[in-house]
């Protein structure tokens, strides 16, 4: 395949400035045409012909002003279109119309114009729209759009696109027709259109400035009453943006669209979002708190891309991060402000090490902003996405709120309707902020995570901290220049009260509560303090590294208790056990020091600690999972001891707490009827995480299984189904709860793929077998995305033991599935895919296996471009 280079982007020759598309949709076809208005860019070349992209299209016909081109004008393939176009200059506009032929019924692929359960819908970022018709369909061409749509009125009698509503009628033998037009100038990857039997739910919004705009959530028939929830998300990220960024609507109405086949979450095109059902479908019987939460992010997430992304995109899809990453750190913040702040920043620092650190630490490792790539489509990962938000909240903590905010200002202010660059972005904080950025620049382009080593001393009141950061070579072995570290930290007293202490002079440069490390050592010394304090660094994670602090067991047993900085807490507790396991591991025994009575004391106490807000202490509960420790360990890994040192700490907690825990659990309470807010979500994430090490203390499924039959809401359901399937997979219990559950649910798909998750995640090797058997269930689907990665990624990437199996069956199972999607969907194999992407830090052999796995599939002819770039990249 190609590969596209950063360093190779040009402007177009030729400007798109308007579009006029008419969609006339049938049961088997699709009819598209496509008028252009476009011209030459001043100073270029007036010999250059245009050349359009396409992908897989089906031609009909062309013409230029009215008159049909064909002969040696016109050179046309399923995935070109290049027309000589003299008559086109800086002054004069020319009006390109083309047709085009769709199967929307034969698209499983998901990209493009495609029908899901009867309705038809778009997807076309990155480059979808190239399957609908031959366009400069790159983020650089932003025109403005009218679109005409026509199909029969019973099957569709709901049809949409972008922008406001203008003309709606009836046409011959019961079809009808509907205009939008988006005033708004757009790349082509933000383009929409839906056509469906659908219901809405709709509601008003005023802005600030007194605009009313139309809200309306669609769903298929009969689903309209789960997307309440969603609603009142929308409208709460609406107040937000304005509040907290003064940043408006811009249409007059919006729309949000509910599909049960979608490759991603959610897609956030011009005033119609199309969404996963996964993140609209709520209600308390069948979504669990966890749903709630990803609904209000994801819907959060869209509507913020209105202003980052949409009214400011992206120059190319280099610059993905500029959207992404901001627009996932607008909303962290707006859960932080709607929910809570420490609670929030440990749930993201959680996603950022289980998911961005091993995909920055393995062969898939890529910088926030990618110098090339074969397949855009996977680049839409954890380092753009949730790296790319912890540069911007670096930028948020060197700059302080108030010129971070004025940074953001002028952003907004200088390239509304731009397609922009990082260097773009970059320039208003550093203007605004009057800051040198250049140095922090090197974040975008730096691949790896970065160590900081954190050294301290204390002698006659003076305390000594020495920082060093360091980081692997490059993949290519390309030297690494030193990166600005902003290191938020607090001085603890005995009594959990920070210090205030001044830096001598000659330290690195304090401002505040951060240290900017800038050079690859620094020390920082606080003189006159009448005690030795504790050392609590990287508050809030402020910056995305691997932190080794030399530091004594006892001062971060006694920050796990009372660090002032609650997400100090968590860090301190949650890198000692993360340590302790990872030694256990290595060390090959369960009795190998990883049970210290001393851990297991802090993790119970930190349960019991009133103080602190129930979700927190449902958070400080949380051991690592097995492939964090196995990251931990990074090499020579083996997944059997990983599992038997962390069921030994867990044994050791319910044998020694469970008393207490029994009384946590007491004190708590319930609650009367279920409510989805932060606070009664965090009291049942507490109740639910108790309900483990209680029933591991008990040695035996009743507790969890009489949780399971008074469960008035998914939440309690799935974690007491859990703890049955899970912990006492052969008990009777067990098979009945999870044949009850099926029962129950079966005819609703996303309760479905929890079932299909939960069993995927067995914790046994011989899981395989029950996941072969479930592939042919007849609710399997690998057609449909949400389906095949409940079982196929929850097993590889939610199973260690049974996918990384010793006889290396695990890997030789997901890569046949692999095989078998990629024609069906090859954007959904290649995700799956990077499931392999730590092999190599597993014992050799495992290695060979997966290894194996990999050269098998790389091998497989006509494999896609995107599986194939991904199992190759995983290959080198
Ligand atoms: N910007 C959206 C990304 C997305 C996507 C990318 C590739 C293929 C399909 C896709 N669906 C959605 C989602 C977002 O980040 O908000
Ligand atoms: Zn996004």
């Amino acid at each position: 395949g190609q590969v596209v280079r950063l360093e190779d982007y040009r402007p177009t020759d030729f400007l798109i400035e308007h579009v006029e598309m008419r969609f006339e949709l049938f049961e088997n076809e699709a009819l598209v045409e496509t008028v252009s208005t476009l011209r030459r860019r001043e100073g270029t070349d007036p010999a250059s012909p245009l050349v359009l992209d396409g992908d897989a299209l089906d031609f009909v016909s062309a013409s230029v002003n009215g008159l049909d081109i064909a002969g040696d004008r016109l050179d046309v393939s399923p995935d070109r279109l290049r027309v000589a176009l003299p008559e086109a200059t800086a002054a004069q506009a020319v009006q390109l119309s083309v047709r085009t032929r769709l199967r929307p019924e034969d698209n499983t692929q998901l990209m493009g114009l495609y029908r899901t359960n009867g309705v038809w819908c778009t997807q076309c970022e990155a480059e979808g729209f190239r399957r609908i018709t031959y366009f400069l369909d790159r983020p650089d061409v932003l025109a403005t759009y009218r679109v005409r749509v026509e199909a029969d009125r019973r099957a569709a009698p709901v049809l949409l696109s972008n922008g406001n509503p203008v003309e709606a009628g009836a046409l011959g033998d019961d079809r009808h027709f509907a205009v939008w037009d988006d005033p708004f100038p757009k790349p082509s990857y933000l383009f929409a259109l839906v056509a469906g039997d659908l219901d809405p739910i709709e509601e008003r919004f005023r802005t600030r400035s007194g605009r009313d705009v139309r809200l309306t959530i669609y769903t298929e028939k009969g689903l309209s009453s789960r997307a309440g929830y969603a609603m009142d998300a929308l409208k709460r990220s609406m107040v937000w943006d304005e509040r907290r960024f003064g940043l408006e609507y811009d249409l007059d109405v919006f729309n949000i669209v509910a599909v049960g086949d979608f490759n991603m979450g959610a897609m956030e095109n011009k005033g119609l979002n199309v969404f996963n059902h996964k993140y609209v479908l709520l209600d308390p019987d069948t979504a669990t708190d966890g749903d709630y939460q990803g609904v209000e992010t994801v819907i959060a997430h869209e509507y913020f891309h209105n202003w980052t992304g949409n009214r400011i995109t992206c120059r190319d899809w280099f610059q993905l991060c500029l959207k992404e990453g901001l627009t996932v750190y607008r909303d962290q913040e707006f859960t932080s402000d709607e929910r809570s702040r420490a609670v929030k920043r440990i749930a993201s620092v959680h996603t950022l090490k289980s998911h961005q650190f091993p995909e920055d630490q393995g062969p898939l490792q890529h910088p926030v902003r990618p110098t090339r790539y074969r397949e855009i489509n996977n680049f839409y990962t954890a380092t753009v996405y949730e790296k790319g938000a912890e540069l911007v909240r670096m930028i948020a903590t060197i700059l302080g709120e108030t010129r971070f905010r004025a940074g953001m200002d002028l952003y907004f202010a200088r390239h509304d309707g731009d397609a922009a660059t990082i260097e773009d972005f970059i320039r208003c904080f550093e203007e605004a902020g009057e800051t040198d950025l250049s140095q922090f620049s090197r974040w975008y382009a730096q691949a790896g995570t970065p160590t900081l080593e954190v050294r301290e001393s204390f002698a006659d009141g003076r305390l000594t901290l020495d920082f060093s950061q360091s980081l692997a070579p490059g993949s290519a072995g390309t030297p690494t220049a030193p990166l600005v570290i902003p290191i938020r930290f607090g001085l603890v007293d005995r009594a959990g009260r920070d210090i205030e202490a001044v830096p001598e002079a000659g330290s690195a440069e304090v401002e505040g509560d951060v240290i900017l490390l800038t050079e690859p050592r620094a020390s920082v010394v606080f003189a006159d303090l009448p005690e030795r304090p504790l050392v609590s660094v990287l508050r809030g994670f402020s910056a995305p590294v691997t932190l080794l602090h030399a530091q004594a067991e006892a001062d971060r047993l006694a920050l796990a208790r009372l660090d002032p900085d609650p997400f100090g807490r968590w860090r301190a507790l949650t890198d000692l056990v993360g340590e302790r396991l990872r030694d256990g591991a290595k060390a090959g025994g369960t009795e190998a020091g990883a049970t210290d009575p001393a851990i297991a004391e802090a993790l119970i106490a930190s349960v019991e600690d009133g103080r602190l807000e129930p979700a927190l202490r449902a958070q400080m509960m949380q051991l690592p999972g097995e492939a964090e420790i196995a990251r931990l360990i990074g090499r020579d890994v083996d997944p059997e001891r990983v599992h038997a040192v962390r069921e030994a700490v867990l044994a050791q907690i319910a044998r020694t707490g469970s008393e207490r825990l029994s009384h946590v659990e007491a004190t708590l309470g319930g609650d009367a009827g279920f409510s989805p807010d932060a606070a009664s979500a965090g009291r049942r994430a507490l109740r639910n995480a108790l309900l483990l090490p209680l029933s591991l203390a008990d040695g035996s499924p009743e507790r969890a299984a009489r949780r399971y039959r008074d469960a008035d809401n998914m939440t309690d359901r799935l974690a007491a189904l859990t703890v049955l399937a899970h912990v006492f997979p052969d008990s009777d219990l067990a098979t009945q709860a999870v044949g009850s559950f099926f029962q129950r649910f079966e005819d609703d798909a996303l309760v479905m793929d929890k079932w299909f998750l939960l069993l995927a995640t067995v914790p046994r090797p011989d899981t395989l077998e029950r996941v072969e058997a479930l592939a042919q269930h007849p609710l399997f689907r690998l057609s449909n995305p949400n389906r095949a990665r409940a079982l196929i990624g929850g097993f590889a990437t939610g199973n260690q033991r049974a996918f990384n199996r010793a006889d290396g069956a695990g890997y030789r199972w997901v890569a046949e599935q692999l095989r078998r999607l990629d024609p069906v969907n090859p954007q959904t194999a290649a995700r799956l895919a990077t499931a392999f992407r730590s092999w190599r830090a597993f014992e050799p052999v495992r290695q060979g296996h997966a290894r194996a796995a990999l050269e098998d599939l790389a091998a497989t002819p006509g494999l896609s471009r995107d599986l194939a770039d991904i199992v190759v990249r995983s290959l080198n």
